[in-house]
């Protein structure tokens, strides 16, 4: 009898145990279950949220078409010049890996500059021989764009923006002289009357630092 007892308790605390855990199962299934239908109210009240928005907040715009302009059509035309340099920045001594730096460039052989070189006179171009550290640069002046097509009578503007280069002196042809410092804006405007060719140059950095404005003829 003492045995069966042991047993009938040992039997009963096994099926309690048991009951507790199927409990603890079932408490964490439940709130398992609430938070994946928590989960999936709010992704569905997000994407919601986005088809909201996709059919009120973001408006479509409709798709713009192409305008043909024929050189019988004068019309206005806007444009940007930067003055810019580019540089050749280079060293007389190949580049060497820096296990510290994060950039993995490749190497970058050593370069001299060229013997007896000379450059035009007039700003355009300098060349800067090795400094001590063996660095050398070679610099050209332009505009960026150099290069504009308009049609006869088209009313032109032009914004001419100091970016690059301390000081400039800008003629365009048939338009006038202006100063460009660093940080400045000037801008021009007229009508491009006669076909051929309008050139606007900076005096300071010629021959390079030179462009054209192509007027093209309007046809009958
Ligand atoms: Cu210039």
């Amino acid at each position: 009898m003492n045995s069966n007892k042991k047993a009938m308790n040992s039997n009963k605390k096994a099926i309690i145990a048991a009951a507790a855990i199927m409990a603890v199962i079932a408490s964490a299934s439940m709130i398992l279950g609430i938070q994946t239908q928590k989960s999936q109210h709010a992704l569905a009240q997000t994407s919601n949220r986005t088809a909201a928005s996709a059919s009120g907040a973001i408006t479509m715009l409709p798709m713009t078409k192409p305008v043909m302009v024929t050189p019988s059509q004068t019309t206005k035309k806007e444009f940007w010049i930067n003055t810019v340099h580019f540089d050749g920045i280079t060293s007389l001594h190949a580049a060497v890996a820096n296990p510290l730096s994060a950039q993995n460039t490749p190497l970058h052989p050593a370069e001299n500059p060229p013997a007896n070189s000379t450059v035009p006179s007039g700003g355009g171009f300098r060349i800067v021989l090795p400094n001590k550290v063996g660095a050398w640069d070679f610099r050209s002046f332009t505009f960026a764009p150099d290069q504009i097509i308009v049609n006869q009578g088209d009313e032109v503007t032009l914004h001419f923006v100091g970016v690059q280069g301390v000081h400039h002196l800008i003629t365009v042809d048939g338009v006038g002289t202006f100063p460009l410092n660093r940080g400045e804006i000037h801008t021009v405007s007229f009508i491009a009357n006669s076909p051929g060719t309008i050139t606007f140059l900076c005096s300071v950095h010629l021959p390079n630092m030179i462009g054209q404005i192509l007027v093209l003829p309007k046809s009958a």
